[in-house]
């Protein structure tokens, strides 16, 4: 199956895409040019697919001309309402098998013309690549690379909204955690896991997880990138312990990507220091202005200083591109410490996640997540600034006072008050009060003179 999505999805119509793609070719003396990657051809031709789990990807090779525009696609995917849209859109729909006999009958017929060129971004696969012969290759990345990674108005307005509805669904999956450990109720790995599912899947808009949950309890959480099994997935998560989640979801206007690291009970002393280093690197970045343009690497350092002062560090960049419905993990922006392949600067309109991290091995681990749109500052237009989607509460109790300055407590409640804002009238309004009011505790103000109410307040 793949599906169409509709104006007040995509906000940009095939024709306006395929202008601008044709634009980029008289300018690069291009006669045309292959797409083979998945997310750059559903965000081309405004569809989506079901090919591959928590990627909304359907198999398909797009070509475009000057004058012509080729999707190859198993026909029996598309049914009338997405032919239709296609045909709107003027696109030629192939079987996906006819496309190398296609593109080889069409390089046939174009290869005598004068400088002919086709541009095959640098992701396609040599098959493809070798139709038109080494000479009349322009190899460069695509250049729906960096269109679809500048959001336009209605698909950042369904980041927003898809982020409402998830942070809701991990609020609730947050809350019912700690009363099910607090009573004494059994929990593990993936037991929790499938909660998480089960909050997301009841929100509108739900089509699947954006990539497999990252359940992990006390040790499992110091490998950044585990992934239980049914052995060590019965993990329990235990009051006192360590328990991070990594997850996220695809809705038909947006997706999403978030981690929290959550403690029920009391956090050891050294995890709360842990704990607190990687707040206030996450906190330094999301604070950040910075001069539009510049590469993400550049940042990359401000997650870590917090860390470094102390002599620790983290294996895994700060934070990647997120796709609108899309693939979780999207170029060519990011930001790292090595440059991502492709970063043509930060713009307004991106996507980013800031996740710094801390790992123990044997013992624990610390990530905190969350999704950012880049905006143009208010005060310096030719800066951008962070401005957060995801709006889960950060857990204070794990906090160690004397890490933060008062400007990271000021961010801290500022976030806060907005999470309670915005989340806490979607959860009253879809009747969950109880986690209303759970919400409404984690959410607290800290006072920014005198942190000495802290713990009696939380
Ligand atoms: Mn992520």
């Amino acid at each position: 199956m793949v599906i169409a999505l509709n104006e007040t999805q995509h906000g940009r119509p095939i024709g306006v895409k395929v202008r601008e793609i044709r634009e980029t070719l008289i300018k690069k003396k291009a006669d045309a040019i292959i797409f083979s990657a998945l997310d750059d051809i559903m965000w081309l031709m405004n569809i989506r697919g079901f090919d591959i789990p928590y990627n909304p990807l359907a198999f398909s090779i797009a070509f475009v001309t000057n004058s012509e525009l080729h999707l190859f696609i198993d026909p029996t995917k598309i049914d009338k309402q997405v032919a239709d849209h296609l045909n709107l859109g003027l696109v030629t729909v192939h079987s996906y098998d006819s496309a190398n006999q296609f593109l080889q009958a069409w390089h046939e017929k174009n290869k005598s013309l004068q400088g002919y060129k086709v541009f095959v971004p640098n992701s396609t696969n040599y098959s493809l690549a070798s139709i038109f012969g080494k000479e009349n290759l322009l190899v460069a990345m695509s250049p729906i690379q960096m269109m679809k990674a500048v959001k336009n108005s209605v698909e950042m307005a369904g980041m927003r909204a898809s982020h409402i509805r998830d942070s809701a669904a991990l609020i609730e999956f947050l809350h019912w955690l700690e009363v099910e450990v607090e009573a004494g109720h059994d929990v593990d790995e993936i037991s929790a896991a499938e909660k998480v599912r089960h909050f997301r899947a009841q929100q509108p808009g739900f089509v699947d997880l954006s990539f497999s949950t990252i359940s992990a309890s006390g040790e499992h959480a110091a490998l950044p990138h585990y992934k239980y099994d049914a052995e060590t997935g019965k993990a329990k998560i235990v009051k006192g312990g360590v328990y991070l989640v990594d997850s996220g979801g695809q809705y038909h206007d947006g997706t999403t990507d978030v981690t929290r690291t959550v403690v029920i009970g009391q956090g050891d002393d050294q995890f709360s220091f842990h704990n607190t280093l990687v707040l206030r690197g996450h906190i330094e970045n999301a604070m950040a202005k910075f001069p539009k343009g510049i590469q993400g690497v550049r940042l990359d350092t401000l997650s870590r200083q917090a860390l470094w002062e102390q002599g620790l560090d983290f294996g895994h960049g700060t934070g990647h591109g997120v796709g609108h419905f899309l693939s979780v993990h999207e170029g060519p922006c990011g930001i790292s410490y090595r440059v991502s392949a492709g970063d043509e600067g930060l713009q307004a309109g991106m996507v980013l996640t800031i996740e710094p991290g801390y790992y123990l091995p044997g013992k624990y681990g610390i990530r905190i997540e969350n999704c950012y749109e880049l905006v143009e500052d208010a005060e310096h237009s030719a800066f951008l600034r962070f401005k957060e989607l995801t709006l889960v509460p950060i857990q204070l109790t794990l906090i160690k006072k004397n890490l933060l300055e008062k400007k990271h407590v000021a961010w801290l409640n500022e976030y806060h008050a907005t999470v309670l804002r915005v989340v806490g009238k979607y959860l009253l309004k879809t009747g969950k009060e109880a986690v209303y009011l759970w919400l409404e505790k984690q959410c607290v103000q800290l006072d920014e003179q005198s942190y000495d109410l802290w713990l009696t307040c939380v």
